[in-house]
């Protein structure tokens, strides 16, 4: 079975395991305290019996300002908010406190989980480990959660867990700080970690593992679709210390794999983007950008994007600007700048960098037994620019977590051209003949509606040559009209004399 089927099996079953009829708590206000609070929510998940509970705050928007710590998450929960862009949790400064702590250390074999969504958890100076959240001997789900601002002195500046497992879905974890381990999240004692739509930035731990730390072997681990981008493994009070800038792991024996992700412009001075902590550990790249490493310290010596203790294997299509991870698959781009636009909104909930538009990254990689069809954004996958040639073995799936989207294209404006040649008449018969030609810059020949008319009559379809018959003698004008798919209009005339019966009416 593949690592990264498991790592999303593993938590599926856990989902599935949750029972369908659950107590609910509504959250009414963003008062500190008192009814309808968050904090009388969670007090009452915790004495509730019912096997989970969910809190629901989706009605309610603003700032819940907590003048003192939650009381500790010890039941299964689910609490859902309404986005992480209209409802914040935060603290005052001053008190060391994070902002949610969940613990199932002697719960049995009480369903562990919970899950936060649709909240935005900020930070304030002083805090305990796990700034944002703090789980133990449970799964920790996070979906549409931003984590930001907390410093903390030791473990995980946004979220710390030790032992059970964290997934984090179409979330932000940026500007924490941890003192030593995990600037953004920080993964302890077997714990299982799935980053997907995930964009962690701008974390800073002063030692090792600036965005993602995973301390010890747990049962799967995957990053997919996911951007790990400015992280910081570095204290400038000791400058030549500092490893994983991007991600620390020690994971064996199991990979890590790190699918359709962008890991670049990570500071650290050994391992810049990505630092193994054992030679038994295994990355497992695929489809992925790793680039421009960053490193302060011994000016003489360069940056680099991966650490050499553990393995780096390639599973293919992947696009690295040094030699330091060592990938040697036939489908890689090694020494290669995947010329990526800065940190921006592209569109989705996250912060993602585009690729440029020469970039070797479009199209260059593939899709195939990915099991996801968009990328970070939530965009399709696999979108195939003609101009641009796929590699063997490709399918137009562009490399990181962004895929390039089809232009929009530009609406038709112009009309389209019309020439009309002479009349040919035939006096014989009183008949005439007009040969046109019609074009559009946007619409093919078949889509074009053409009609004519004849002096002042009704305009009706007509294809090249048009033909009249049985004309009156004297001045006829045929007029003819073409009009593309988007409604604009060409419109052209040629007039004629068709002679009469007599010598005089020939001429
Ligand atoms: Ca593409
Ligand atoms: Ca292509
Ligand atoms: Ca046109």
């Amino acid at each position: 079975m593949r690592t990264s089927a498991l790592g999303v099996g593993v938590l599926a079953a856990i989902a599935l395991a949750v029972p369908a009829h659950a107590a609910t708590i509504e959250v009414t206000n963003t008062d500190d305290s008192g009814a309808g609070s968050l904090r009388a929510a969670i007090e009452a998940a915790n004495a509730s019996t019912d096997p989970l509970d969910v809190i629901d705050a989706t009605g309610v928007s603003g700032t819940i300002e907590l003048q003192s710590a939650l009381p500790q998450i010890t039941g299964a929960v689910e609490i859902e908010g309404p986005g992480s862009d209209r409802l914040t949790l935060r603290r005052e400064e001053g008190d060391n406190y994070r902002l949610l702590s969940i613990d199932f250390t002697g719960a049995g074999d009480s369903l562990a989980y919970v899950s936060v969504s649709g909240i935005a958890l900020i930070g304030a100076p002083g805090a305990e480990q796990g700034g944002g959240i703090e789980s133990r001997n449970g799964v920790l789900r996070l979906d549409d959660v931003v984590v930001s601002g907390h410093r903390v002195p030791s473990y995980g500046g946004g979220v710390a867990v030790f032992s059970g497992a964290v997934m984090i879905s179409d979330s932000a974890i940026a500007e924490n700080l941890s003192g030593f381990l995990g600037g953004g999240v920080s993964v302890h004692e077997g714990a299982q970690v799935v980053l997907d739509r995930v964009t962690l930035s701008g974390n800073q731990a002063d030692d090792v593992g600036g965005g993602l730390y995973v301390g010890q072997a747990g049962p799967a681990h995957l990053v997919r679709n996911s951007t790990i981008v400015g992280n910081t493994a570095s204290t400038p009070e000791v400058p030549n210390v500092g490893s994983g800038g991007g991600i620390s792991l020690t994971a064996f024996p199991v990979p890590f794999r790190i699918e359709s992700s962008t890991i670049a412009g990570n500071f650290a001075v050994r391992g810049a983007n990505i630092e193994t902590g054992t030679p038994d550990d295994l990355v497992e790249l695929r489809n992925s950008v790793v680039a421009y490493p960053a490193a302060g310290g011994d000016p003489d010596s360069r940056p680099q994007n991966c650490s050499v203790a553990g393995t780096y294997l390639s599973i293919g299509h992947n696009i690295v600007d040094d030699l330091s991870c060592g990938l040697d698959d036939p489908t890689d781009q090694i020494g290669v700048d995947p010329l990526l636009g800065p940190l921006a909104d592209n569109g989705g909930p996250t912060l993602t960098m585009a690729p440029e538009p020469d970039s070797p990254a479009i199209d260059q990689g593939t899709a195939a037994g990915l099991h996801v069809a968009v990328d970070q954004r939530g965009l399709p996958r696999g979108v195939d620019i003609l101009a641009i040639p796929n590699p063997a073995g490709g399918d137009g799936t562009d490399i990181g977590a962004v895929e390039l989207q089809y232009p929009d294209p530009e609406p038709d404006t112009t009309a389209p051209t019309l020439k009309l040649k002479k009349p040919k008449v035939n006096r014989k018969q009183r008949s005439v003949k007009l040969r046109f030609n019609a074009k559009d810059d946007r619409s093919p020949k078949a889509e074009l509606k053409l009609t004519c008319r004849l002096d002042r009559k009704k305009f009706k379809p007509c294809a090249s040559p048009v033909t009249y018959k049985r004309l009156r003698p004297g001045k006829h004008r045929i007029t003819v009209r073409a009009i593309d798919a988007a409604g604009n209009r060409a419109q052209a005339a040629k007039r004629f004399r068709m002679p009469g019966p007599n010598r005089k009416d020939r001429r």
